[in-house]
């Protein structure tokens, strides 16, 4: 029986919206433990991960909680790093989306010890591909795709004792509608595959998710990092920065059940949930219902 993990990250720190904090909470009163074991899973919750309070302070030198942004990544690097070492799949609840720097360095760094290929799936409405000098905001969780591949506060960039934490060909961004001009040079720069809104719209979701699942093999190890903003703010309220225009209900039910169709998913983050501006912990329902698909819940009914 696999073991998942269950790693709490409750900061908002790299937030510009006050309330993420309270995300790994809300996934536990809406019985995602509970879901997981119905799945035939054995859980493992380790509780929340402990670090600094968020100062609340301006940017400096265009970033926002450096000092308290490097010690919750470490935290996160840590815990997720164990869980690999014993051969769990680990599950980063968030939190804002800045930890997934410290989760996906040690998603790497594992790969890279165990000789396995790596291919992150980043869902998102943002790119958060900033940098310090193109931010607009100077928020960290608007960064953590660009500090992965190399480029961000030398702190942020080397968990993995490996720079960069990954290349760009490890990468596909999906669901993403609301880019700064800065990033979008930077993307074009690195040569990340993106399938922007716009994309899904033209092709449709099956055939990006067939894109984005392309050339895996046995030996990938698959992450999703999974920001709640992805998902239309018209069934997913409860997210900080919410941006119309997202993949409707059926659209994410058909992600995660792609994704489970491989077999590969061996870690997850689930950020950004902010139940401050959640309506009856609606997007954390929605949020368990839609990991029950990613860990193989189907309602197909043909054979
Ligand atoms: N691009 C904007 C910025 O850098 C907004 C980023 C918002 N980020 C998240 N994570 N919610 O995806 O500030
Ligand atoms: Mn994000
Ligand atoms: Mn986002
Ligand atoms: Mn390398």
């Amino acid at each position: 029986m696999k073991t998942i993990s269950l790693i709490g990250a409750p900061t908002d720190v790299g937030a510009s919206v006050r309330g993420a904090g309270m995300g790994p909470d809300a996934l536990r009163v809406a019985g995602l433990n509970e879901a997981l074991a119905a799945r035939q899973f054995h859980v493992i919750d380790h509780g929340n991960l402990h670090g600094p309070a968020n100062p609340w302070q301006q940017p400096v030198n265009g970033l926002r909680h450096l000092k308290e942004a490097i010690d919750w990544n470490q935290a996160v690097y840590d815990a997720v790093n164990q869980a690999l070492i014993q051969g769990h799949l680990p599950m980063m609840l968030g939190g804002d989306h800045c930890l997934a720097i410290g989760s996906i360095s040690a998603v790497a760094a594992h790969c890279r010890r165990i000789g396995k290929k790596l291919r992150v799936l980043w869902f998102d409405a943002h790119a958060d591909s900033n940098l310090s000098t193109i931010s607009p905001t100077g928020n960290i969780h608007g960064m953590p795709v660009a500090c992965l591949m190399g480029h961000g506060p030398q702190e942020l960039i080397s968990y993995a004792g490996h720079t960069p934490a990954i290349h760009p060909a490890d990468i596909r961004l999906i669901g993403i509608r609301s880019v700064d001009a800065g990033e979008k040079k930077f993307i074009h720069d690195m040569g990340m595959q993106v399938f922007d809104m716009r994309y899904i719209d033209e092709y449709g979701m099956r055939n990006v998710m067939s894109s984005a699942l392309a050339d895996l093999d046995a030996d990938t190890h698959l992450h999703v990092s999974f920001d709640m903003d992805c998902l239309d703010p018209g069934i997913a309220p409860g997210v900080g920065t919410a941006v119309l225009g997202g993949p409707t209900y059926r659209e994410a039910q058909l992600c995660m059940e792609m994704i489970a169709d491989t077999g590969l998913l061996a870690s997850l983050d689930l950020v950004e949930l902010n139940p401050a501006l959640d309506i009856r912990n609606q997007t954390a329902i929605l949020a368990v219902d839609l990991i029950e698909s990613l860990f193989g819940k189907s309602t197909l009914v043909r054979m």
